[in-house]
């Protein structure tokens, strides 16, 4: 069983870089160094070279290039500098192009890195047994894909390796689609050097058809949201590392340290795992109209201590303040002008430490987090889970999901790619 991490495109990639900064979950050596690294590994794709050396944390036989002349090339392949120059001119109909007709190469790359895949001849027993069959514990069981939908390389390949990595596995990995929605305010250009606000719309229209039909929830990433920074720009590393880390919580806080049951106060069941992100990013899972929702993450984090408390251990106790943070970690979500009261279901993490998951006036209130949750959410399906942390810190990770047609800012992004095609058609008339 294994995770897949895959960066798409600049952005894609060092999101996936983010994410593998975390590999050693134990700051203070209370558990076993179990980090993310023992979960999942990292992918990246893109057609220019520099941007796959920036990354810190993806080694070079992770790294692909997308290039039209020798399709997919492994970073460590020799010439692989001068075969991977071009990029796509922030045009994703190029890159999707150039990507059909290469994709049957991710097949040659999938079965080199994870054995045969799944074992076709006998799939009838279900995905429950994949983790149990060591013939198939290579296979992957979730993919994540990131990539920015304003420019071309990400948003242009990336439905193509959600298809061919579903293909892969005969449609048994579930596929989680982390997309970045361009800043479309202003009307010039929201990069210094990029395309104008209404090119990256249009890219984003075309790059989120494609993706809805490839995968099994979209979370999405607003860069609207920190468009009020000067440079933008130069924040998309904190920006980043914030999605990195509401991602790596929810998906790797419950397996690396999860929680005994009785030890906590106010919920029942309070384990998570990725198959309850995918049901709850998606509408009618296991039916024939499943579709994908689209979900914004948020995450909130208070100290559990005082300073002296770090210095002296049995002092400091903080009190929590459980609604506030789940109001936080609600309205920290990657979306710009969403309402939180749209939401159709939630799921959410707390961690902290175990000396304040039992209840009593330093705990963390689990029932009032889930609460706000279910008097925001319309469907009332709320799923809470609880991990341990080894530091000092609680936090709460939402992930919202939401119907495509209650988000107001995909409707403003496709009305400013109607408006870029009205003007490019203007322009050549
Ligand atoms: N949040 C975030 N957004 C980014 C980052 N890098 C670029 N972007 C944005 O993501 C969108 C796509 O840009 P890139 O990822 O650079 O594009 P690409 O996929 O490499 O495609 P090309 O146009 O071929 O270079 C644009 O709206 C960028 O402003 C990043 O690290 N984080
Ligand atoms: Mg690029």
């Amino acid at each position: 069983m294994t995770y897949l991490f895959v960066g798409a495109g600049q952005a894609g990639g060092a999101i996936v870089d983010s994410i593998f900064d975390y590999t050693d979950d134990s700051m203070l050596g209370l558990f076993e160094s179990t980090d993310i690294s023992t979960l999942g590994r990292p992918m990246v794709f893109n057609s220019t070279m520099r941007d796959l050396q920036n990354l810190s944390n993806v080694p070079a036989g992770d790294q692909y290039g997308v290039a039209e002349q020798h399709g997919l090339v492994q970073g460590t392949e020799p010439g692989f500098e001068e075969m991977v120059t071009g990029g796509f001119g922030r045009n994703p109909v190029e890159a999707d192009e150039v990507m059909s007709e290469h994709a049957s190469e991710l097949q040659t790359i999938f079965g080199e890195r994870f054995d045969d895949g799944y074992d076709r001849a006998d799939d009838s027993e279900g995905a429950e047994d994949v983790q149990t069959d060591p013939s198939r514990s290579n296979t992957i069981q979730f993919a994540f894909l990131f990539l920015g939908l304003g420019g071309g390389t990400g948003c242009g390949i990336g439905p193509h390796l959600a298809r061919e990595i579903k293909s892969f596995t005969d449609g048994q990995t579930k596929v989680v689609a982390v997309a970045v929605l361009p800043n479309t305010r202003g009307g010039a250009s929201s990069d210094d050097d990029g395309p104008s606000a209404g090119r990256q719309a249009w890219n984003a229209r075309y790059g989120l058809e494609r993706l809805e039909e490839e995968v099994d929830g979209i979370i999405l990433m607003d860069n609207q949201r920190i468009s009020y920074l000067a440079s933008a720009g130069g924040e998309f590393g904190e920006y980043n590392e914030y999605v990195a880390t509401a991602i790596h919580d929810m998906v790797a806080g419950p397996m690396l340290s999860s929680v005994d049951a009785s030890e906590v106060d106010g919920i029942d069941t309070p384990d998570i795992d990725v198959r309850d992100i995918v049901t709850s990013l998606s509408f009618g899972v296991g039916t024939e109209e499943s579709t994908p929702g689209y979900g914004a993450i948020g995450r909130s984090v208070t100290m559990t201590r005082s300073l002296s408390g770090y210095l002296l251990p049995f002092v400091g106790k903080r009190n929590i303040d459980s609604a506030a943070l789940s109001r936080l970690s609600a309205s920290k979500q990657t979306l710009a002008n969403a309402d939180v009261e749209d939401a159709q279901k939630a799921i959410a993490l707390i961690r902290a430490p175990s000396a304040t998951l039992g209840g009593g006036s330093h705990s963390v209130e689990t029932g009032t987090v889930k609460e706000f949750l279910e008097r925001s959410c319309g469907l009332n399906e709320v799923n809470l889970g609880v991990a341990l942390s080894d530091r000092n810190l609680a936090s709460v990770t939402t992930l919202l999901t939401y119907r495509r047609e209650d988000i107001d800012r995909l409707k403003e992004i496709e009305a400013a790619a109607d408006a870029y095609e009205r003007e490019t058609e203007e322009l050549l008339a």
